[in-house]
């Protein structure tokens, strides 16, 4: 046997419930890859959920794509590169890839011997860090806000949906004038709702993020026309092709780029290039991750390329006992990302057993 590659579906309850304009979350069920290949062995983790309410990949859309086809171009790539042309062949399946680009990513950085985030180009040695917080009582939002501020968060990001929009950023803001805020929307809106999306420009939102449907590009470039308000997309970008396109014809202003959506750490480089050739504004998203998936986000937010504010939180904020030994920390607003070669995880193999409801063998080479 030279190589395998296995995976463990995780059952993990967040220390808070989550909600967003799709739904209510209260735990993370991640499928967390391992493969063993040349001796080195790594870990990554899909950003995919039980339900395809985010985005039509779901766990159950992953696993038969990995099993039928991009298990054995994992043993047969040599590195990240080399699987995305083999990927290619296979239509959408971003999150699907992405998990396991990232684990050649991984894997490439142990041969090394170097940390994941000075493999990546050029490295600022920090990821700047803002808060998603989910929606829930005016009263308990403020507090969140409040306490994520003194925290030294630096950027705000609250979850609205229709109908509760002007409640609830009125709110935030007139408790706090001065904060760099967001709002997202997750497509929860559409072009019906032009007249209230018009009103969001008396908040003073630094951007407001993916108003209309998952794939829209044309109805956010006819709403950046109509307010003052920068648009940023995430949902809708799912590859380098689809932000040039956004960016071609003024749908956003910024990306919200999240490894896992747009098919690995490669595209999420390409898409930061790209969005500074127009002079748009990049940052690195989350999706709830364990501590394995966010070593590759803060990799990634560690870039010279990423200029905004992600939503790279400290790995306390989710979990009450993660899968990692090295959970980030935050100083200032800002995480430095792990000195230990690879994505930078180390993985508490007991803490994951436990957590584990499913596991098994994708392929062996
Ligand atoms: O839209 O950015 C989003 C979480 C799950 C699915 C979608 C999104 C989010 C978040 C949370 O906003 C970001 C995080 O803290 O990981
Ligand atoms: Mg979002």
């Amino acid at each position: 046997m030279k190589g395998k590659l296995s995976y463990s579906i995780l059952w993990m309850p967040l220390i808070y419930p989550f909600e967003t304009s799709f739904g209510r979350q209260t735990e993370r069920v991640p499928i967390i890859f391992r493969l063993e290949k040349g001796g080195v062995t790594g870990y990554s983790e899909c950003v995919t959920d039980v339900d395809p309410f985010y985005s039509y990949e779901s766990n159950s859309t992953v696993m038969p794509v990995i099993k039928s086809y991009l298990g054995k171009m994992v043993g047969e790539a040599n590195g990240p590169d080399e699987f995305m042309e083999a990927a290619e062949l296979i239509k959408g399946h971003n999150m699907a890839k992405g998990a396991l680009e990232m684990l050649l990513w991984d894997h490439q950085a142990r041969k090394d011997g170097k940390p994941l985030h000075k493999l990546l180009g050029e490295s600022k040695g920090y990821a700047e860090v803002g808060v998603s917080l989910g929606m829930e009582s005016t009263e308990g939002l403020i507090a969140k806000v409040g306490n994520s501020v003194n925290m030294g968060y630096r950027r705000i990001k609250v979850k609205i949906k229709r109908g509760r929009e002007v409640e609830i950023l009125s709110a935030v803001r007139d408790a706090f004038p001065d904060i760099a805020l967001t709002a997202d929307a997750n497509s929860d809106y559409s072009i019906k709702d032009m007249d209230t999306l018009k009103k969001i420009d008396r908040f003073n939102l630094e951007y407001i993020e993916q108003p209309f449907d998952h794939d829209d590009l044309i109805y956010h470039s006819r709403l950046a026309k109509e307010i003052a308000t920068p648009i940023c997309l995430d949902e809708s970008i799912t590859s380098p092709e689809r932000a040039r396109k956004a960016l071609e014809i003024g749908a956003c202003s910024v990306i919200n780029i999240k490894p896992g959506r747009v098919g690995g750490l490669g595209n999420s480089i390409k898409i930061a290039r790209i969005a500074r050739e127009f002079g748009a504004h990049t940052w690195v998203g989350g999706m709830l991750e364990t501590g394995i998936g966010r070593a590759y986000n803060v990799s990634l937010a560690a870039s010279a390329f990423i200029d905004y504010p992600g939503d790279t939180s400290p790995n306390s904020r989710y979990f009450a006992s993660d899968i990692v030994k090295n959970p980030f920390s935050m100083k200032e607003g800002r995480i430095v990302p792990s000195g230990e070669i690879g994505a930078g995880y180390i993985p508490d193999e007991g803490i994951m057993e436990k957590y584990t409801i499913e596991k098994g063998v994708v392929c062996e080479w």
